[in-house]
């Protein structure tokens, strides 16, 4: 496995918040087992940015919002299927915060996503219409960044679209194995991520 310079990448955190963790709305089973690698590495990167999922109440993708709807029920959404979840990530909860162990005192930008009522967005460059921008790819311009390292939660979802977004974006792009995991709602849908993710060039360290 070759390992890039992270002396000029970016560490991308995503969505290390209580939620998605042990104890959280929408846990992801070991989210937290992934953050003492993650505190550890950060100082290595040029820069060091983190992603907070960050949803009003009554948001699109919470299965409460849709009448008669379960969680992990989908809907049809602009051409494309909306999967619903738990309320998770409400804007200024405690399930919103980041984990407490996480270290962000490196982050120089927290940009945060799924704030819009009526768009879901996984990924940290682009709404789940995937045309409107977060801000972050023009951040990253702007500090000439070329090369990102991906991090967080979940593997299956925003790790998958922001590192898909980021490609044809036209950044090199790698995801941090031990420093990732997944949800896995439906079933196989981590490893059909990591496959898709690795047939489209992005490299696993
Ligand atoms: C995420 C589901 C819903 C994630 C966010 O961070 O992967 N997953 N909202
Ligand atoms: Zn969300």
């Amino acid at each position: 496995m070759k390992r890039p310079d992270f002396k000029n990448s970016a560490l991308i955190i995503i969505d290390i918040q209580n939620d998605f963790c042990p104890g959280g709305a929408l846990a992801v089973p070991d989210g937290d087992s992934i953050i003492s690698t993650i505190n550890s590495l950060c100082s290595q990167f040029r820069l060091v940015i983190a992603a907070q999922d960050w949803h009003p109440v009554k948001h699109i993708s919470f299965a409460s919002t849709h009448p008669g709807k379960q969680v992990y029920d989908t809907i049809p959404w602009n051409n494309d299927t909306q999967i619903l979840w738990p309320d998770h990530c409400i804007a200024g909860s405690p399930g919103s915060a980041f984990h407490p162990a996480l270290n962000t005192d490196l982050c120089s930008l927290i940009i945060r996503k799924g704030i819009n009522l009526e768009i879901d967005s996984y990924s940290a460059f682009f709404e789940n219409d995937h045309i409107t921008p977060t801000g972050l790819a023009g951040y990253l311009e702007e500090q000439k960044i070329t090369s990102l390292v991906l991090c967080g939660l979940a593997t299956d979802y925003c790790i998958y679209y922001s590192a898909l977004d980021a490609v044809k974006l036209g950044f090199s792009v790698s995801v941090l194995q031990e420093g990732v995991r997944g949800v896995n709602q439906p079933e196989g849908s981590i490893e059909a991520a990591i496959s898709d993710m690795q047939q489209k060039g992005i490299e696993f360290i």
